[in-house]
């Protein structure tokens, strides 16, 4: 499904955020110490190979909200950007923290010029954020931000489960329709 605002694309898919051959930039869903741990994290490491946790060691810890970038090394992408969400129910204000999540990623990809991002579902796996109160403040930050970016031309929210497909479908249906 696909909307567009501003000449920028917003996409949503359902599949496997290593697997975004279209994408220069995926979003990791990283823990502090951008090691390999599970989730996003975890198949993002395994794909790419062992360089990519050497290149991020010198740049942890990261705190909630940060974003960093790496090369993508056997990823079908130009670039990762890693990014530790809130853990629902102790990093505060969680709704600020993962909103911090999308806009400095957002940023940090225009800024580097990249035209194409794909983003999973930041906190909403092993960080319990629930995705539906995620999705509105996704989509809220990523709306606000939509004037201010220069190069990207496509934003894809790649979910993992027939339910938050849902959940962002009837979003962009919501967004489209107004
Ligand atoms: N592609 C797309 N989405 C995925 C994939 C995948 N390959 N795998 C899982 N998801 P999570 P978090 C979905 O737990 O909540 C890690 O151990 C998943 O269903 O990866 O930010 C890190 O090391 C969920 O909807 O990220 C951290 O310690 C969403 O992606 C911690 O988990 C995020 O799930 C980060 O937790």
């Amino acid at each position: 499904m696909v909307y567009n605002d501003q000449n920028i694309q917003l996409e949503v898919s359902k599949g496997d955020i290593t697997d975004q051959p279209d994408l220069d930039v995926v979003v990791n869903a990283a823990n502090a110490e951008l090691a390999p741990g599970g989730g996003v994290a975890g198949a993002i490491h395994q794909k790419a190979g062992p360089g990519l946790y050497k290149e991020c060691k010198p740049l942890a810890p990261i705190y909630p909200g940060e974003a960093v970038l790496t090369n993508a090394f056997d990823l079908p992408n130009k670039k990762i950007i890693h990014c530790l969400g809130p853990v629902y129910g102790r990093d505060k204000p969680e709704k600020e923290l993962l909103a911090s999540c999308y806009r400095n990623s957002l940023r940090l990809a225009d800024k580097e010029r990249l035209e194409s991002i794909g983003f999973p579902g930041i906190s909403t796996g092993i960080f319990g954020y629930p995705p539906d109160l995620a999705v509105e403040v996704v989509f809220n930050t990523v709306l606000a931000e939509l004037p201010q970016l220069e190069h990207l031309k496509k934003i894809k929210f790649v979910v993992f489960n027939d339910e938050d497909l849902r959940l962002y479908e009837s979003k962009l249906k919501e967004i489209s329709d107004s």
